[in-house]
């Protein structure tokens, strides 16, 4: 009996131990999953991708030695002079856009750095201008209250010592040492963390090339994460990218979040993402690009929040050193229209209701947000959920009008009170809108038909 009771003791004693079930600590005490749930909130970034090549208007690193031939390029920033660059006016259009972080070019496929570094002459202080522009947005995101974050490539087809060469990785070089150059790229990515630093994210790319490999990405994550314990990592530190889908195969070593590119990635409540997309069409500045409507701009970035991502919406400022006025505008609209709807986007988690033609649905506390692009009529109507509806407002203040059955949800807000782009509906819950589980939306607003069987 006695050695029964000190059985069940020990045993309870083993199972309530902390970090006796899982194999690390508790994942909100560590300081990467703190800064990752804080990076969550932040929803919209800004990503800018800058350097000499501007001069030419063609895409950023993929251009050299295809449109612009190999030399050329890499004299291009003996002419780069960027007079205008005023590094709060970035920042400022990033904060009037909503934006909380920005993620800068500090060194793209073409090996330029656009930092004042010890390891290469190939920087920005041997240019004309002469000024690190990497200090000057750090310390101006920092003073508007911004988080600076650094993208870094980790290919680069004009160092002697990786392996591949313009254009597009498609040459070989002959006397590469890939084991020189991954001590350069550690050299330079630890100045950019310890002099520039802390940075809230170090967004590698460049990873899907031969020379780069899984045992390369884990020793550079682990590098990185003595260095700064709370740096976030992008999943192109390693190999386990599917494509431009973004996503990272399960059981992969792929840093600590997913980055589907020009797409809205896919709804994940397991698993960080962030998509990135350009306001035009190039990475880099080009003449007159396609600029993407102001509709689209915002139900990306609500579709986006809807699905439990982060956007980094790209610009590409122009070779004097200003970010296009049209696109500022741009941005800047999308930030009044954050200004009144931002309760709906930050600080909140995706679904429950998968987003889609119809709108999307973030959620925070006891409180559901619909976004809702598409009507019928008057109406939307969405599948039942495990909760009971107390209050329904529209976000901005008229009624609206709401039925809740046991199969549906229906609100109904006439055209007047509707907004073209998104109409923001908050539903108050009797319970946290967290326990909810993800509820596909079908095309006619309910749950969608069970599969048949072709
Ligand atoms: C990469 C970069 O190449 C691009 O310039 C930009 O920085 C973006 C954020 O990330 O995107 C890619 C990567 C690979 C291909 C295309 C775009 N590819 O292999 O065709």
């Amino acid at each position: 009996m006695r050695r029964t009771t000190l059985l069940i003791l020990l045993v309870l004693a083993v199972a309530l131990a902390p970090g006796v079930h899982t194999a690390q600590a508790p994942a909100s005490a560590t300081p990467l999953a703190k800064a990752l749930a804080g990076w969550q909130d932040m929803r919209f970034g800004l990503f800018i991708h800058w350097g000499p090549v501007s001069l030419t208007g063609h895409e950023i690193g993929w251009s050299r030695g295809a449109q612009t031939p190999s030399d050329a390029y890499d004299a291009l920033y003996t002419r780069f002079n960027p007079v205008q660059f005023n590094a709060d006016e970035w920042a400022r259009a990033a904060k009037d856009a909503g934006m909380k972080y920005v993620v800068f070019t500090a060194k793209h496929h073409d090996g330029f750095c656009m930092w004042d570094t010890k390891t290469t002459d190939y920087n920005i202080t041997r240019s004309p201008f002469g000024r690190d522009v990497v200090r000057e947005l750090s310390d101006a995101c920092r003073s508007h209250g911004l988080v600076f974050c650094t993208y870094y490539s980790i290919l680069d087809w004009r160092h002697p010592d990786y392996p591949l060469g313009s254009p597009a990785g498609k040459t070989r070089k002959a006397n590469a040492d890939m084991n020189r150059y991954a001590e350069y790229l550690k050299q330079q990515v630890s100045e950019l963390v310890t002099n520039y630093g802390p940075l809230a994210v170090m967004w590698f790319d460049g990873e899907w090339e031969e020379p780069w490999s899984v045992e390369r990405g884990t020793d550079l994550y682990a590098f990185l994460r003595r260095l700064q314990p709370s740096l976030i990592i992008n999943n192109r530190v390693s190999k386990a990218r599917a494509g431009m889908e973004g996503t990272s195969a399960a059981g992969q070593f792929s840093g600590d979040y997913d980055t589907p590119e020009q797409r809205i990635g896919g709804f994940n409540m397991g698993r960080p993402w962030e998509s990135c997309m350009t306001i035009c069409e190039q990475w880099a500045w080009k003449p007159d690009d396609a600029m993407k409507p102001l509709s689209q701009c915002l139900r990306t970035l609500v579709s986006t929040a809807g699905g439990n991502g982060n956007l980094l919406f790209n610009v590409g400022p122009m070779p004097d050193g200003r970010i296009e006025p049209r696109q500022v505008e741009r941005l800047k609209e999308m930030g009044a229209w954050l200004r009144l709807r931002g309760e709906s986007v930050y600080g909140t988690r995706g679904g429950p209701f998968k987003p889609g033609a119809w709108g999307a649905s973030t959620r925070r506390g006891t409180r559901i947000y619909l976004h809702v692009f598409a009507w019928d009529g008057d109406a939307r109507t969405l599948p039942a959920i495990p909760a009971k509806v107390t209050r329904v407002q529209l976000l901005g203040g008229a009624r609206v009008e709401f039925t809740q059955t046991t199969s549906s949800l229906t609100v109904r807000v006439p055209a007047a009170s509707r907004d073209p782009i998104d109409t923001v509906i908050a539903l108050d819950l009797d319970r946290p809108a967290m326990t909810i589980a993800p509820v596909e939306v079908g095309s006619s607003g309910k749950a969608p038909a069970p599969q048949r069987t072709r």
